[in-house]
């Protein structure tokens, strides 16, 4: 049972590398301009949203009283989702080391970020700022099955520093919890906070021909490379949370072990002999980019 990645990864005496990053969000510090900002970003997605994001999204973003008129306070925020999931709203300067992330996501804290992007970056931004962390992420964190995937994944993280899997365990959380798809009998949705934060990339995921849809398989996501600069060349479709969670929950020790013996990366625009193709992306978004 210790294999498993929900198994207790502590005890390394490493205790300096889990330092903790979490720092005061200064809510009242927030200018009127920087509500404004998050007012612009809020209806702005919350228009684009709807048949586009997942029900339970939405859903819980409404049960969050995540509003579109301030940002909103990790502490206020925290009481209610505590209620629901037990997951609390932590602030944190911007990204912070792999190990103090993964600790957090273990005792059910959510990092996030506690600054707002400039208006000259409404439209990307690299560093996840409050818009990305808490429009994007928080809302499924009140979802009981999500809520226990992320816990999940915070622990597996800890365990994949230990094995030297860092980067196998960082792909399945950008291609799930920043990029995921879900597969629903009213169409495609997406889950993912990465996309569901950027207007333009929540059309692109679901409405063009360029990037491929795959049926999610948790050995081949964790051979697959990803940009981190641009819209996805693939993105990776989950039929429910329950499917997600149950996939990932299992003992990560043997597949990290058949990984490193096959030793193979896929390139982010793979389509493999063995994949559920939902869509064969033309590729044409990237093809065009690399002309120009
Ligand atoms: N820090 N604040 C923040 N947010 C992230 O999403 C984040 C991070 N540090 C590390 C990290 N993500 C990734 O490397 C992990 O998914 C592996
Ligand atoms: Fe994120």
């Amino acid at each position: 049972m210790s294999e498993y990645i929900a198994g207790n990864p502590m005890g390394h005496g490493e205790s300096d590398a889990y330092a903790s990053y979490v720092i005061d969000q200064g809510w009242k510090n927030y200018t009127a301009e920087e509500h404004g900002t998050w007012n612009i970003l809020y209806n702005r997605q919350r228009e684009i949203l709807p048949g586009r994001a997942c029900r339970e999204f939405i859903d819980n973003m409404d049960r969050l009283a995540i509003g579109d008129q301030k940002i909103p306070d990790f502490v206020e925020l925290s009481k209610t989702l505590k209620s629901l999931t037990g997951w609390e709203v932590v602030a944190v300067p911007g990204l912070i080391p792999d190990l103090p992330f993964f600790k957090l996501l273990s005792e059910r804290k959510f990092p996030a970020g506690n600054f707002i992007r400039r208006r000259d970056q409404l439209n990307y931004i690299q560093e996840p700022d409050v818009f990305h962390d808490v429009f994007g992420h928080v809302p499924l964190l009140a979802h009981p099955v999500f809520a226990d995937y992320l816990e999940a994944y915070g622990k597996g993280g800890l365990r994949a520093h230990h094995f030297g899997t860092i980067t196998n365990l960082a792909r399945l959380y950008w291609y799930t919890v920043e990029f995921g798809l879900m597969k629903t009998a009213e169409g495609l949705r997406i889950y993912g906070a990465g996309i569901l934060s950027s207007p333009g990339e929540s059309v692109f995921a679901l409405e063009d021909a360029s990037p491929n849809r795959i049926g999610f398989d948790l050995k081949r996501v964790m051979q697959t490379s990803y940009r981190v600069d641009d819209y996805q060349q693939s993105y990776f479709v989950i039929d429910s949370f329950d499917q997600l969670f149950k996939e990932t929950y299992q003992d990560f020790a043997s597949i990290y072990a058949d990984i490193k013996a096959q030793n193979r990366e896929y390139a982010a625009d793979a389509v493999l002999p063995d994949d559920v193709v939902l869509h064969r992306g033309t590729g044409e978004y990237a093809a065009q980019k690399k002309r120009a």
